[in-house]
């Protein structure tokens, strides 16, 4: 497979450590958390799920939640009548559901929530705020659910309650204060359901601001960019169907094991059906190398699948080179058989800028695309023999393309690949930018972005009788940036950590303290809840897996896919506390609050029923007619998307564009490491579940850096020791630094010169001005650092 060489023995199942063949029964949920010791460094895995995964999966339940809540709670995950995982924004299978439509980290997110530990006005008044931001998110998220509205007012120590109507009056008053709207912002995580972003877009336009900055932004902003100049819309062209019935998948910077474990069970599938997978990836990841269906009887008893047929373990950043090389082979064969490579009346019929886009492909240096890749000629050639004979190709991709530098001219370079040969518009082939949170894709078409585009803004204003700002408003990056220089005073979050989520953590932290008013919508507290304006409202609110009863009827909320595809999530669990509202209702009451009865938007109204806010959507969005019989059709409904349904492509031009770009990949400079960011296999985000990374290999701390031994080596360090990282970024007055202690040296197979830690601890080493071009993305996947011994 490939040229992995350091891999750990299939073999290693029972014995693994982490797996007990039968969880443990407690009969109470735990409560208990203790802080973690030590670190150690197993085998890397090459399987992902199977037997340990389910067992990790009902042991997850038991603890927060006991066994009866589990047993329901599991049951009616990702089922027709039941409520949609939170974990991630992957689809399920449309018509036949498998009775468990759920994965171990799925049941995680799904524990997390659901779990019966507290956070009370109790809790708050035992624990000054100064004591708590020495806890550790991990700590700070294990505590459980916040049960009540609670305030940190100027000065104070502790958090206290404050009733829901103090706080509206509170935040109202601040809002209606302010010199200019735009000097508000509102931020949303990608949990939000379709009708609390509506509702939440309304309210930000109705007060007057465009300053919506949302998770996205720092997720797969560039692949909206990049797709929306090359096929004229930011989403991906494919569905569950296509994927199946591709027979070449490339999956690119992706961990799919850990982020998205259910397309696992469908890659299966398109495998069973012929296809070839071709992973592109810095790490073995365990997931793409080898997969046990645990619904599947054969694969739980057997080595499962492969995954990967081919993998490819280029450097960080080096992904634009990889499809720069694959054209210019593509190139160089199409001009040995005229007619046999390129789909030529497809470009002819559909595509602009062929000619210039070859031109530079003309003078790609292959020698120059192995050193950005660190592939073989030999992987180059294989990889371009497997695009020229594939009929239906699929690009999947995540993070590893969009948080570097030139993403959104990597992921261009993807789609130049698929458009020469026509690989978009047809059955099982396309564009498949797997999305992250489980509604970020629905919070967009639902209008949370700063930058909406005039035909959404006309369409509502006329609905809704308001008069939308026209200014674009500021992104993540820029709201930081807006916060440093004091030109903001209130902030609201609707769900998120924006402290931890965001770049340079130091810069953020300053910048948040410089607010008058602080605002979190949240289901459990984390490290935004410490370092805030100068004072601070905590609003607990239910989760997907809560029952939602407003104005005497159990209200359903709806989400969108990675796929496009709309469908209901109906929560059932009898909420922790009486005291915490929906999304929804927290909104529409704050407006009403706000704006006065007078107010064109009925805000009661619409809290009360959001079939109405439903009504209203159908009317603005485009492809949501009809909105609420079509979302209550068993698998809901999919949103239209032009390219894919009739290679028709909404571009200035209306045809797909070819696009050229310098190539740029990032050599390591010399005593230095580029390192990127990303997950372990035990969190969600910022919310961190426990310290293991099981597929990985590593247990009991997340503060490590893997490192390859040959760089180890060269440094004069030793696997095991302490160092600190620092970053380096230059500027034009220089170069900065940033630094983290007490990290341990994981001797781990990334490519040489190439690193990788967690996010979130690692984020103060990401500049705030280290963006991706257009995208304006935090470069978290290609930071140049040095290590230095502790
Ligand atoms: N359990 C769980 N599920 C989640 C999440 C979670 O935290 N936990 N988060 C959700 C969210 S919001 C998101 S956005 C997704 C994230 O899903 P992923 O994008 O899979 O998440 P990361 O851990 O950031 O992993 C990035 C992957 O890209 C690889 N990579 C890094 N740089 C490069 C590069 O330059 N080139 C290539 N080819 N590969 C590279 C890394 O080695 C890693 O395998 O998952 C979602 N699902
Ligand atoms: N260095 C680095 N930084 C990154 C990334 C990276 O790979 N590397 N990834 C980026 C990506 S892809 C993303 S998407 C962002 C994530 O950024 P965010 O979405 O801001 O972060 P999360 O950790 O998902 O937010 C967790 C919090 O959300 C709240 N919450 C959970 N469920 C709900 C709910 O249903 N409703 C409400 N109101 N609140 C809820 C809880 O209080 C919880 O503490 O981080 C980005 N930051
Ligand atoms: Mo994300």
């Amino acid at each position: 497979m490939g040229n992995m060489t350091t891999t750990g023995s299939r073999q290693d199942i029972p014995g693994d450590g982490y797996s007990p063949a039968t969880p443990p029964r407690p009969t109470a949920p735990e409560t208990t958390v203790a802080e973690p010791e030590e670190t150690s460094v197993h085998h890397v895995k090459t399987y992902a799920a199977g037997i340990p995964a389910v067992a990790v999966s009902m042991q997850r339940g038991f603890t927060q939640m006991g066994p009866f809540r589990t047993a329901k709670t599991f049951l009616e995950l990702n089922q027709r009548h039941g409520f949609d995982c939170p974990g991630c924004a992957w689809p399920e299978k449309p018509g036949g559901r498998k009775p468990a439509e759920f994965c171990e980290n799925g049941a995680k997110a799904v524990a997390e929530e659901a779990t019966r530990r507290t956070v009370t006005p109790e809790f708050f008044a035992t624990h000054p705020v100064s004591a708590l931001r020495e806890r550790s998110e991990y700590w700070l998220s294990q505590q459980g659910r916040i049960t009540h509205p609670v305030i940190l007012r100027e000065g104070a120590t502790h958090y206290e309650p404050i009733d829901w109507d103090s706080a509206y009056r509170m935040i109202a008053d601040e809002l209606t204060g302010l010199d200019d709207p735009d000097r508000a912002v509102f931020y949303t995580s990608g949990r939000t359901s379709n009708e609390a972003a509506f509702v939440y877009q309304l309210f930000a336009r109705s007060m007057g601001t465009n300053n919506l900055p949302d998770c996205s932004n720092m997720c797969h902003e560039s692949s909206g960019h990049a797709l929306s100049t090359t096929i004229g819309i930011g989403k991906g062209s494919v569905t569950v169907l296509d994927i199946e019935n591709a027979d070449l998948i490339v999956i690119a910077g992706q961990n799919p094991g850990t982020n998205h474990p259910r397309m696992l069970s469908i890659l299966g599938d398109a495998k069973r059906n012929g296809a070839t997978i071709v992973a592109v990836n810095p790490m073995p990841e365990a997931g793409l190398m080898r997969f046990r269906d645990p619904q599947r009887v054969g694969d739980i008893l057997s080595d499962g699948t492969d995954i990967a047929d081919e993998f490819l373990q280029v450097r960080l950043g080096g992904d634009m080179a990889l499809f720069r090389g694959l054209a210019a082979l593509l190139l160089r064969d199409e001009k040995r058989a005229p007619g046999t490579v390129f789909d030529h009346e497809f470009l002819t019929e559909y595509c602009d800028g062929l000619d210039d886009y070859l031109a530079a492909v003309e003078q790609t240096d292959l020698d120059e695309v192995l050193e950005a890749t660190g592939l073989t000629m030999e992987q180059l050639e294989t990889f371009a023999r497997l695009w020229e004979r594939s009929e239906r190709t699929i690009v999947c991709w995540a993070m590893g393309l969009t948080q570097h530098k030139h993403a959104v001219a990597t992921i261009e370079e993807v789609s130049n690949a698929l458009l020469l040969r026509g690989m978009i518009g047809k059955p099982g082939a396309g564009v498949c930018p797997v999305r992250g949170h489980s509604n970020v894709q629905g919070d967009r078409t639902m209008g949370i972005w700063e930058q909406m585009p005039e035909s959404f803004l006309s369409a509502l204003d006329d609905e809704m009788g308001i008069t939308s700002p026209r200014d674009h408003g500021w992104d993540v990056v820029d709201s930081i940036r807006a916060m440093r220089d004091g030109k903001v005073d209130v902030f609201m979050s609707m769900g998120g950590n924006f402290l931890s989520a965001t770049p340079d953590t130091d810069a953020t932290r300053a910048a948040l303290e410089k607010c008058r008013l602080t605002v979190q919508v949240s289901t459990k507290l984390n490290a935004s809840h410490l370092h805030t304006g100068t004072t601070n409202l905590i609003l607990p609110t239910l989760g997907r897996t809560d029952r939602d009863i407003r104005g005497g009827k159990k209200q359903q909320v709806s989400v969108e896919d990675s796929m496009g595809s709309v469908h209901l999530s109906r929560g059932s669990l009898r909420p922790s506390s009486d005291q915490m509202r929906s999304e929804v209702g927290i909104v529409c009451e704050l407006a009403d609050v706000m704006f006065g009865a007078d107010h064109p938007v009925d805000w009661l109204g619409l809290a009360a029923d959001y079939d109405r806010i439903r009504d209203h959507v159908s009317r603005i969005v485009p492809g949501c007619e009809d909105f609420n019989t079509r979302v209550r059709q068993p698998d809901g409904f999919l949103l239209p998307h032009p390219p894919r349904d009739a290679r028709e492509f909404p571009t200035e031009s209306g045809r797909a564009q070819i696009t050229t770009n310098d190539l740029v990949w990032l050599p390591t400079p010399p005593g230095r490491l580029i390192m990127q960011t990303l997950r372990s296999h035990d969190q969600y985000n910022t919310t961190i579940y426990g310290h293991d990374d099981r597929y990985r290999g590593i247990k009991g701390n997340r503060r490590v850096v893997m490192v390859n031994p040959s760089d180890i080596e060269a440094m004069g360090l030793a696997a095991g020791q302490r160092v600190s990282i620092i970053s380096e970024f230059e500027t034009d007055s220089g170069v900065e630094e940033r630094r983290v202690d007490d990290f341990v040296v994981v001797s781990y197979p990334t490519p040489p010169g190439n690193a990788a830690a967690y996010y979130p601890e690692t984020n103060p080493l990401v500049p705030l001005d280290f963006v991706a071009a257009k995208s304006n993305t935090p470069v978290s996947k290609g930071i140049t650092v040095r290590l230095v011994a502790a």
